[in-house]
């Protein structure tokens, strides 16, 4: 060996220096490769000598230093010493950025920001003229590319035995000179350390630019000094650690961080820094980062509250699906196609390839981390439903692997059938399956069963559920929409005191995290939050498809978010309002009932209650649009009559006048109180006492459906008709 490659990114060129002026003394023969160099990833790898690659923020992030990377680490000798050391990066100011790349976190940190890399060049294309798209072309496809191979360097990197800077440099560097075959040299190194402690050079954000020593030197073995069996090394040991600790960065889960930018103290778990990160993005308008970063969390960290309420309330946050960097495969995002007047341009790929998903579900699947495998390859699958066996793989896998999701199994199995039909595993597994699925299910409405009524739940402080007998049938669901206040958190109470399972929806997380803390403590009520924005249809469908298997046979689906804004007469009425109205009260109506009828259809079984209002069955001064969408809630829930009753569906609506205890009047009036006082002069309903009419509905035996329930309280005989002279 003549030398040893010692490479990094320019930023941190300190950090080489650290670790070249520690090693050198003994004639270490370093050669330090900058990411200045052109073709820096040849110069690294194509040259046949060990590289000791420094792995940061800064590295990662390096254009120079990421293109071309994977192919030059691709033919490196295998024979040949390759020791990747992961550490702090640093930024502009010089303040350190902690570097991982031990999760799966941390790998779609770096994918998305290439991704994002190429969203951005991908629209000075767009804007480009014809002459500079061309070279914005290559520039495009290079970015491209090294967005699509992150996930394998990264990968490359680990499997390659990536260390932290804190295992380079423990018990004087040892394993260092291990990796790269210098053993008989580590004696004399502990040695001159023991001896010289005041030579250990501190800790590169301390040091001054200091001359590289190194160059291409002949490798002499030193004379090794004579063997001190007990050196005392506590000094220099001590020396070494209080100089490196805050620049070294541990790999191991406990301090495992992905780059934050926050120069916070450590973070003191994993799922906290992935909170932390997260936020540093959603802070800075990143919200589909940070949404994704919690995603990957929520799945790593299944147990972990905080992790699950963060990315409950990151969610809340978006206005539109979580997949909204992630443009379809066969579909390149809108900006990015080639504008019409440069038709000899080729439009660039979708960054967004199936590839590194694949790759990721893999790696998970070697750990055994199935679940998190199934989101990696359901990715892949969604990108590009013609990946080469993707269903296959996702079908096997959780057949074989992950039990409660058994139907899902059949889907996949089945979608690989129709890629390959005479795929012999996949139909005897699939055969396996059917034959294992409950033959208690009818497919003939005639003999549908009803939906069990489950034995009151008693509110007590202290239930005790393991005690209690368990149930023959499986409790039944109700999917309420607007559960954050109001009608529907009464609707909640009521149906959990009844022993329903819940799947509560809404926008505000907080809201629906403190009704389930509620419900679990009273009824110990199994709760499943869904929080999105009922007038988004890819939310919509995005939470739809979220359910987990246990909680898909929705039975009782009430249709309850909605609003009034403003009370003006026609003339003065605000479009804002108008959209606002109609989009949640009609169209996010329409977009739930239509993916959960879905579901009711296939079972022949379920009821869908419709939240209307007295205002859908009178119109009054100034409430022109409001009394509009609630007339046509009155006429789909029989619409949706007429077309479900034949799948033995019931479809009911409840109309009532004004009900309190609810945040409706508050919202009419944007927020003034003052005007939102309208109940004071009499006793209008309570939101109880319509939660208590949607249960009755929902409660009757089969063989009845309750249409519409119209109810005022007893000082209100109609819209405009109310007793004010007091309670
Ligand atoms: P609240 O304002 O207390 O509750 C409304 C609920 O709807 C909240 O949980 C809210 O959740 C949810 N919601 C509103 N917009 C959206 C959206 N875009 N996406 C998801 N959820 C949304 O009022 P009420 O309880 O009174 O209202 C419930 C229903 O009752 C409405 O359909 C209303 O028209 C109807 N009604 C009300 C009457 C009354 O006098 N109060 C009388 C007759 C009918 P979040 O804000 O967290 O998203
Ligand atoms: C709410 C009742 O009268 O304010 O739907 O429209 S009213």
């Amino acid at each position: 060996m003549n030398r040893i490659i010692l490479a990094c990114s320019a930023a941190n060129i300190d950090l080489a220096h650290h670790i070249d002026s520690q090693l050198s003394r003994i004639g270490i023969p370093f050669e330090l490769v900058v990411s200045e160099v052109s073709k820096w990833p040849e110069k690294v790898f194509g040259a046949g000598e060990p590289v000791l690659l420094l792995i940061t923020e800064n590295m990662l992030t390096d254009r120079s230093c990421m293109d071309g990377l994977l192919d030059a680490l691709k033919r490196f000798p295998g024979n040949l010493p390759f020791l990747p050391v992961v550490a702090d990066g640093k930024d502009e100011a010089g303040n350190p950025i902690p570097t991982s790349i031990e999760r799966m976190v941390n790998m779609l940190h770096y994918m998305n920001h290439w991704q994002n890399a190429w969203l951005k060049i991908s629209t000075d294309y767009q804007a480009a003229s014809g002459a500079e798209k061309l070279s914005i072309e290559k520039e495009l496809d290079a970015v491209r590319l090294i967005a699509n191979q992150t996930g394998d360097m990264i990968t490359h990197f680990r499997e390659k035995g990536a260390v932290s800077m804190a295992e380079l440099e423990a018990n004087d560097f040892a394993l260092f000179f291990d990796k790269f075959g210098l053993s008989d040299w580590h004696g004399q190194y502990r040695r001159l350390v023991a001896e010289n402690p005041e030579t250990v050079i501190p800790s590169p954000t301390l040091l001054p630019e200091t001359p590289l020593s190194s160059g291409i030197l002949a490798l002499e073995p030193v004379e090794e000094p004579p063997s001190d069996p007990t050196p005392d090394h506590s000094h220099s040991h001590d020396s070494h650690t209080s100089h490196t600790s805050h620049t070294s960065h541990d790999l191991s889960p406990s301090h495992d961080s992905h780059p934050s930018h926050d120069l916070s103290p450590a973070h003191d778990s994993p799922a906290l820094t992935a909170i932390q990160d997260a936020h540093f993005w959603i802070e800075r308008g990143h919200i589909e980062r940070g949404v994704e970063l919690l995603q990957l969390a929520a799945a790593e960290f299944p147990e972990n509250e905080e992790v699950q309420t963060a990315y409950l309330q990151a969610l809340s946050q978006l206005d539109k699906p979580v997949e909204v960097n992630m443009p379809e495969t066969s579909q390149p995002a809108p900006q990015v196609q080639p504008q019409p007047e440069a038709p000899e341009v080729t439009p660039p790929p979708a960054v967004q390839d199936a590839g590194p998903y694949d790759l990721m579900g893999n790696t998970a699947y070697e750990k055994g981390d199935f679940l998190f495998a199934k989101y990696c390859w359901d990715r892949a699958a969604e990108l590009n439903p013609a990946y080469p066996d993707i269903y296959r793989k996702l079908g096997l896998m959780t057949a074989e692997h992950l039990h409660d999701y058994r139907e899902t199994a059949v889907v996949y199995l089945k979608k690989a059938l129709e890629i390959n039909p005479s795929d012999g595993e996949v139909h005897r597994i699939l055969n396996e399956l059917q034959a294992e699925a409950s033959p208690g299910k009818t497919e003939s409405w005639q003999e549908a069963p009803s939906i069990p009524t489950p034995e009151p739940v008693q509110p007590a402080p202290e239930p005790v559920p393991d005690e209690s007998p368990v149930d023959e049938a499986p409790r039944p669901i109700v999917l309420i929409t607007g559960a954050t206040s109001g009608i529907g958190r009464a609707t909640a109470e009521v149906f959990a005191q009844n022993g329903y399972r819940l799947i509560l929806t809404g926008r505000r997380v907080e809201r629906l995290v403190e009704v389930k803390n509620h419900l679990n403590t009273a009824y110990h009520s199994d709760v499943l939050l869904l929080p999105f924005d009922v007038r988004d249809a890819g939310a919509v469908q995005s939470a739809i498809d979220s359910i987990p298997e246990s909680y898909r046979e929705i039975d009782v689906l009430v249709n309850n978010a909605g609003l009034a804004k403003g009370l003006s007469p026609i003339h003065e009425g605000s479009l804002e309002h108008w959209e606002t109205m109609i989009d949640t009260n009609v169209k996010g109506l329409l977009y739930i009932t239509r993916l959960v009828s879905q579901g009711m259809v296939a079972r022949r079984q379920g009821h869908i209650i419709n939240v209307g209002s007295s205002a859908g069955k009178e119109v009054y001064p100034n409430g022109n649009v409001y009394c509009a969408t609630k007339f046509a809630v009155d006429a789909l829930t029989k619409g949706i009559r007429y077309d479900l009753h034949k799948f033995n569906i019931r479809v009911s609506q409840v109309s009532p006048g004004h009900v309190e205890e609810t945040e409706f009047a508050l919202n009419r009036f944007d927020g003034d109180a003052e005007r939102a006082k309208i109940y004071n002069d009499f006793q209008p309903l309570k939101a109880s006492d319509v939660a208590d009419a949607i249960y009755f509905m929902a409660s009757r035996p089969p063989h009845v459906n309750v249409q519409d329930l119209f109810l005022f309280g007893t000082q209100q005989a109609a819209s405009m008709l109310i007793d004010r002279s007091g309670r």
